[in-house]
C-alpha cells in the first residue's frame, strides 16, 4: 500500500469513530459499475453502496439534474411550497401505484415514520387503545440504526448496550405464516418485514409465504409494511420485490437507489387511510421533500425506467446466479438470489467471508461479507453480460481456493 493510502486510512483511524471495518481500499472515482482507488486500480463494484448506486456510479443524467437544481434552489423547508415536490409526488405515485407519499431522507427515517403512521392509524382508525399498539417484525431483520429501529433488532451487535428500548414490537420467525397468524391480536396494527432479508444474507422466503401474509393482514385489518429500501427500485429484477409475490403492501418504504447514490432520499408510500392520519405539525423533517432531493430522485427514477435497468437486473441476475451455481467449490454451502441481489454462503470451515472479499479485491472485485460466512453480491443494475462473465471468472478463481 502506498504512503498516501496509509495516510488516508491512518487519519480516518485517528479522528473517526470506529463503527466500520472497511476493506483496505481508498476509492476516489466511480463510473457505471467501476470504481478506482487513489492508486488508479480499477474494481467492479459488487456492493453498489448497499444497493444505493443501482443506476451506476455518477450517472450523468442524475448528476446533470442535481447540478441544474443546485444552481437554482436546494432547500426551502416545508414551511413553503417548492416547484419540485409536487412533480416528485406525481412521478413516484405513478411509478409505484401509490396514493399518498411522505418524503424523508434516510431509510431509517422512513421506517421510523412508517412506525409512527401505522400506530396513529391504529389508535385513530382501527380503535386500538392508546399506547397499546403492537407491530410484528421478523427475527434477523434489518431496518436501520436509529434507536427505535434497533430496539426490535435480534442482532446483539446491532442492539447491544443501546437500551432501554421502546415497547410494542413482537418478533416472529421470517418465512413462517402460521407464526404470524399466532402473533396477531386485536392490538396488532402492522407487520413490518423485508421481502428478502438483505443483511441476514439475502434470505428468500418460501414460495407462497407473502400470499399467506397478505391474506392474514387483510383478514385481521393489519397494515402490511414492506421495507423495500434495499429490495426496491429494480434490485430483484422487478420494480418492487413484492411483484415477485403477486401482492401489494399497504405501506411501502423506499430509500437508497431512490437517489441513485447522489443524496439521501427516502419515502413512505401508502394510501390516505394511513398517511391521512398525519396532521400539520405532527411529523416533519428539515430536509424531507427538499427541491434538490426531489430533482435528484425524479432523475434517478427516470433513468431506472428509461434505460431498462429493471429488465437488465432480471436478465443479468439470472446469468450471475446460474454462473455462481456452476462453480464447483467445496467452500460453497449455498448460492441464492433474485435479480441482482445475490449471495454466496460459505461453509463455516471455509473461513471468514471477509478473507474471500479481501482476495476478491486483489482480483479487481469489491464485495462485502455479512454475518461471517456470506458474501453479498449486488452490482449496479447497468452491469452487462460480459461484465458478469468477467466477475464470475474471478469469483470462481477465489471460491475454489481455501482461506480457512
Ligand atoms: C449500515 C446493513 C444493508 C436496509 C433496509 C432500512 C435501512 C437499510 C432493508 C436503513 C440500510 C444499510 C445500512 C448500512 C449497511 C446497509 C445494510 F448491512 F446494514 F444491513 F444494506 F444490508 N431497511 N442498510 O438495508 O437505511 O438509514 O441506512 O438509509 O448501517 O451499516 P439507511
Amino acid at each position: 500500500m502506498s504512503a498516501s493510502v496509509i495516510d488516508f486510512i491512518a487519519t480516518e483511524a485517528r479522528f473517526g469513530a470506529r463503527n466500520y471495518e472497511p476493506i483496505g481500499v481508498v476509492l476516489s472515482r466511480g463510473e457505471g459499475v467501476w470504481v478506482w482507488d487513489t492508486e488508479g486500480n480499477r474494481y467492479l463494484d459488487c456492493l453498489s453502496a448497499y444497493s444505493a448506486v443501482s443506476q451506476g456510479h455518477c450517472h450523468p443524467k442524475i448528476l446533470a439534474a442535481m447540478v441544474e437544481q443546485a444552481h437554482r434552489l436546494t432547500l426551502t423547508s416545508r414551511a413553503f411550497h417548492n416547484d419540485q415536490l409536487a412533480l416528485f409526488y406525481e412521478e413516484i405515485a405513478a411509478l409505484t401505484g401509490s396514493h399518498k407519499v411522505l418524503p424523508m431522507n434516510s431509510g431509517a427515517e422512513a421506517v421510523e415514520s412508517a412506525i409512527k403512521s401505522v400506530r396513529k392509524w391504529g389508535y385513530e382508525v382501527k380503535g386500538v387503545p392508546d399506547g397499546q399498539a403492537e407491530i410484528i417484525v421478523c427475527a434477523n431483520n434489518f431496518h436501520g440504526r436509529t434507536l427505535g429501529v434497533v430496539g426490535f433488532s435480534t442482532d446483539p451487535e446491532t442492539r447491544g448496550h443501546f437500551g432501554p428500548f421502546a415497547p410494542g414490537f413482537k418478533v416472529i420467525p421470517f418465512g413462517d405464516a402460521p407464526a404470524l397468524a399466532e402473533a396477531i391480536n386485536p392490538n396488532t396494527v402492522a407487520f413490518l418485514v423485508e421481502p428478502i432479508q438483505g443483511e441476514a444474507g439475502v434470505v428468500i422466503p418460501p414460495a407462497g409465504y407473502f400470499t399467506e401474509v397478505r391474506e392474514l393482514c387483510t383478514a385481521n385489518n393489519v397494515m402490511l409494511v414492506l421495507d423495500e429500501i434495499q429490495t426496491g427500485l429494480g434490485r430483484t429484477g422487478k420494480l418492487l420485490a413484492e411483484q415477485h409475490e403477486g401482492i401489494e403492501a399497504d405501506v411501502t418504504l423506499l430509500g437508497k437507489a431512490l437517489s441513485g447514490g447522489f443524496y439521501p432520499v427516502s419515502a413512505v408510500l401508502s394510501n390516505n387511510d394511513v398517511l391521512g392520519t398525519l396532521r400539520p405539525g405532527q411529523h416533519g423533517s428539515t430536509f424531507g421533500g427538499n427541491p434538490l432531493a426531489c430533482a435528484v430522485a425524479r432523475a434517478a427514477m427516470r433513468v431506472l425506467v428509461e434505460e431498462g435497468m429493471i429488465e437488465n437486473a432480471a436478465r443479468q441476475g439470472a446469468r450471475f446466479l446460474e454462473g455462481l451455481k456452476d462453480i464447483r467449490a467445496n467452500t460453497i454451502r449455498d448460492v441464492r438470489g433474485r435479480g441482482l441481489m445475490l449471495a454466496v454462503e460459505l461453509h463455516p470451515e471455509a473461513g471468514r467471508a471477509r478473507r474471500y472479499c479481501e482476495a476478491l479485491q486483489a482480483k479487481g472485485i469489491l464485495a462485502k461479507d455479512t454475518h461471517e460466512h456470506t458474501i453479498r453480491i449486488a452490482p449496479p443494475l447497468v452491469i452487462t453480460g460480459d461484465q458478469v462473465d468477467w466477475a464470475l471468472e474471478r469469483f470462481a478463481a477465489i471460491l475454489t481456493q481455501d482461506f480457512s
